[in-house]
């Protein structure tokens, strides 16, 4: 079937609910896929950060298929052999005393909310419904319709009301809008270290510390949600330890499982995560055995791989190369922290969409996110030479007046 066939099924069969660009991925392998008609690519977007181990890691896939076949599921009614594995390993690695798994992002985010709503409650002395959590003006932490209740992007919100309460939004990086907003009703601060799809905006050095003194101050807790910004993407394992700062719950998803499974987790020390007991919350799949499996393999590989140092070491070394396209025709701003990187283009540019575009057809894949930032997150276990590679492609075709003259140009140097 040729790729028109496939866009053609899709959206005859299937919700209307995205607009990918029109690459049908049939394989993957590192930091290269390939369409189904053969053609290769770098995958600079390595599934929003789910894929920092790489495309198919032999040992994750491995470790899937040794449990598939051996128990996949038990639900939590009773134990199973790889849980204890699990959490072990998660703990020691990230220094939380307990985890608590679940699937998706949004479900560990949702987590984390009836965390800290039922700690305002029982520990910290909160009247009944009067608990508020502090949000971010541009914020993403999923699309359940608490989530989507305190989005400030339109477009997640509109037609889904009505909204749940008990959220307050301010600023990002506004020092004394988040000073102003805390009350002694505040259980907690949910905040994104690096906000991703609000284009990969770092928040001026000393906020998350500033949060942090707020939280202490205001008896409040501290919730990072590291769920695309953690485990290595920002060359630190979470990105709150470029302030040397330690939040009170971190949720993860996305990389835990190196884009095998669904895993995510909420991650907390006892005084918080006690606060829940049997039957207060829950999931079907959070925690099975399969999960376990591949998440032990994908933190096994994130630290025997060393990708958080080759991380920080590439990611210093592109955005380097790549601010020097500052001040050109079409490059407005460079920024990011390790292997997570915005390109901010100037709105006369005619938006980001038409480079990737163009970067697609050149043998790289890269997405866009509001309008006129694309954003560059190959897998971490990507190699210098494969990363200059991609940055020579990246650079020329914005170097472009046209991006889409390249093409016809690259066209006729083939024939
Ligand atoms: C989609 C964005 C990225 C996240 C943070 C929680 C979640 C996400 C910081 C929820 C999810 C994904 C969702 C995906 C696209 C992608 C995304 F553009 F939407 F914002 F990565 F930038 N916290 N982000 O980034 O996790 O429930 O999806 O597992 O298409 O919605 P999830």
């Amino acid at each position: 079937m040729d790729s028109q066939k496939f866009v053609e099924l899709e959206e005859r069969f299937g919700a209307h609910n995205y607009h990918p660009l029109d690459v049908i991925i049939d394989r993957g392998e590192g930091v290269w896929v390939w369409d189904v008609e053969g053609k290769k690519y770098m995958d600079c977007l390595a599934a929003y950060s789910a894929v920092n181990q790489g495309h198919c890691h032999p040992r994750i896939v491995e470790a899937l298929l040794e449990q598939a076949p051996r128990l996949s599921l038990t639900s939590r009614a009773f134990r199973n052999n790889r849980l204890a594995g699990f959490y072990e390993k998660l703990a020691k690695l990230t220094g939380f005393d307990k985890v608590l798994p679940m699937n998706t992002g949004a479900e560990a985010v949702e987590t984390a909310i009836k965390a800290a709503r039922k700690w305002a409650y029982t520990v910290k002395g909160t009247a009944e419904d009067q608990a508020e959590i502090i949000v971010f003006d541009g914020n993403f932490h999923g699309r359940t319709t608490t989530i989507v209740s305190f989005s400030t992007e339109a477009q997640s919100r509109n037609g889904f009301g009505p909204f749940t309460p008990g959220f307050k939004i301010v600023p990002y990086g506004d020092f004394d809008a988040i000073s102003e907003a805390m009350h002694g009703d505040v259980a907690a601060i949910l905040i994104e270290p690096i906000q991703g799809e609000g284009g990969i905006i770092v928040p001026p050095h000393g906020f998350l510390k500033h949060l942090r003194d707020l939280a202490d101050e205001h008896n409040s807790l501290l919730m990072m949600d590291e769920i695309q910004a953690g485990l290595g993407r920002t060359g630190k394992l979470f990105a709150y330890q470029h302030e040397g700062i330690r939040p009170d719950v971190v949720v993860i998803g996305k990389a835990l499982s190196g884009g095998l499974y669904p895993v995510s987790a909420m991650l907390a020390d006892d005084a918080v995560m006690s606060v829940f007991h049997p039957g207060d919350h829950g999931s079907t799949y959070g925690g099975n055995p399969v999960a376990a499996a591949v998440a032990m393999a994908a933190l096994d590989v994130l630290v025997d791989e060393k990708l958080i140092e080759n991380s920080a070491s590439l990611g210093a070394y592109a955005i380097e190369r790549l601010k020097k396209l500052e001040g050109d025709a079409h490059v407005k701003e460079v920024r990011g922290k390790g292997l997570w990187i915005g390109i901010e283009l100037h709105e006369s540019s005619g938006g980001a969409r038409r480079f990737c575009e163009v970067m697609q057809h050149r043998g790289v894949l890269c997405k866009e996110t509001h309008v006129h930032v694309i954003r560059l997150a190959p897998p971490l276990i990507v190699t210098r030479e494969q990363l200059d590679w991609a940055l020579d492609i990246i650079e020329t075709t914005l170097a472009a007046d046209d991006p889409k003259s390249l093409l016809l140009e690259e066209a006729v140097s083939v024939s």
